[in-house]
């Protein structure tokens, strides 16, 4: 009787097989109530209760098993079919990630530069942008009174040290170190400069510069003209003419401003029609400076640069706010894939 009562509670729909089992088989339960009723019974019927009773057991057992693992199999199924992947449904496209245009602009003048025989001075060692007031300034010919200062507004850290304003103190970091038995100094430096200036379309209180420096026997202007216009035909492609105006550095002298012209030049192009673009300051190394940084200006003479890549590519691409560079948009800065 009890058998038959198990079997059909545990073939029921909503059988719960593990409180059945405690109801029927623990040490409270129904199986167990029965034999523990067997002290009452006729000692040559005990025999036969017994059998009767582990039948019972046996059978509920493993009807009980059996329930369990077809409840699990169900479960497993129901799973696999949730986490069915369909592979013919259209995937969702990866973002592939590239260097910032001012990056790659960077990176250009870098190779040109490499071409030319130049070494890239590395930026995370040998042209630190937490700078000292004697690299910043005073190496570069500006004494702590020196009016040329108020033209680079400077974020100070303290008295001594400061975010640099300009690469050029990698000048000397580069003239200190460099042996000219080996020959000439020939590098550049890229890298982040700061300066209070107030954000506006052409202007960002951090920004890029890339130094150039060629110091050696017998450097001239002309070698600086010709370092220049190659860089520049580079970005803006062979026709384009640059034209050096008078400037002032106090690091320079004579000291230059470089534009570019904005569209190409020919044989044919009347010079009053040549639209130019401001680009780069440079000059003729001042003996001072070599003096300062232990280099002979009787023996050695060279030249320096110092490049704006930010206003570089905003000429090449023709963004009209330089503050588009610094809002991370990936709008904005996808467009400028180098692979096209
Ligand atoms: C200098 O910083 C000099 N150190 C350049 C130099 C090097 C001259 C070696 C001679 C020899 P200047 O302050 O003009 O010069 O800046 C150089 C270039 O940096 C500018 O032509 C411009 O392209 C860029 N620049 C200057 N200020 C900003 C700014 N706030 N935002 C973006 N670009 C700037």
């Amino acid at each position: 009787q009890l058998k038959q009562s198990a079997v059909s509670r545990i073939n029921s729909q909503d059988a719960d097989i593990e409180q059945l089992r405690v109801k029927l088989l623990g040490k409270k339960g129904e199986l167990t109530a029965l034999l523990k009723g067997m002290k009452d019974v006729a000692a040559e019927n005990r025999k036969a209760v017994g059998e009767i009773g582990n039948d019972v057991r046996q059978t509920i057992t493993e009807l009980l098993a059996e329930k369990k693992a077809a409840e699990a199999e169900a479960a497993l199924s129901k799973q696999l079919e949730a986490e069915k992947i369909d592979v013919t449904m259209p995937g969702t496209k990866a973002l592939i990630g590239q260097p910032h245009v001012l990056q790659q602009i960077i990176d250009e003048i870098e190779q040109h530069f490499l071409g030319l025989g130049f070494q890239v001075i590395d930026d995370t060692v040998d042209s630190p942008e937490v700078e000292t007031d004697e690299y910043n300034f005073e190496r570069e010919n500006l004494p702590k009174d020196h009016p040329a200062r108020d033209m680079q507004d400077t974020f100070y850290i303290t008295p001594e040290i400061l975010l640099r304003t300009q690469t050029s103190p990698v000048q000397s970091r580069s003239l200190e170190k460099h042996d000219f038995s080996k020959g000439p100094l020939k590098m550049i430096a890229p890298g982040k400069v700061y300066r209070r200036d107030t954000d506006d379309a052409t202007h960002s209180h951090q920004f890029h510069q890339v130094e150039g420096m060629v110091v050696g026997e017998n450097i001239t202007m002309a070698d600086l003209k010709g370092t220049l216009l190659s860089v520049m035909q580079e970005l803006f492609g062979e026709k384009h003419q640059i034209r050096m105006r008078p400037s002032y550095f106090p690091f320079t002298e004579p000291s230059v401003e470089v534009d570019v012209s904005w569209d190409e030049v020919t044989p044919d192009t009347k010079p009053e029609d040549i639209k130019w673009i401001e680009v780069l300051g440079a000059g003729m190394t001042h003996p001072n400076v070599l003096r300062m940084d232990g280099v002979d200006p009787e023996k050695y003479s060279g030249f320096a640069f110092g490049l704006g890549p930010d206003r570089l590519a905003m000429l090449k691409y023709g963004v009209d706010d330089i503050r588009q560079f610094y809002l991370n948009d990936v709008r904005f800065l996808s467009q400028f894939n180098r692979k096209g």
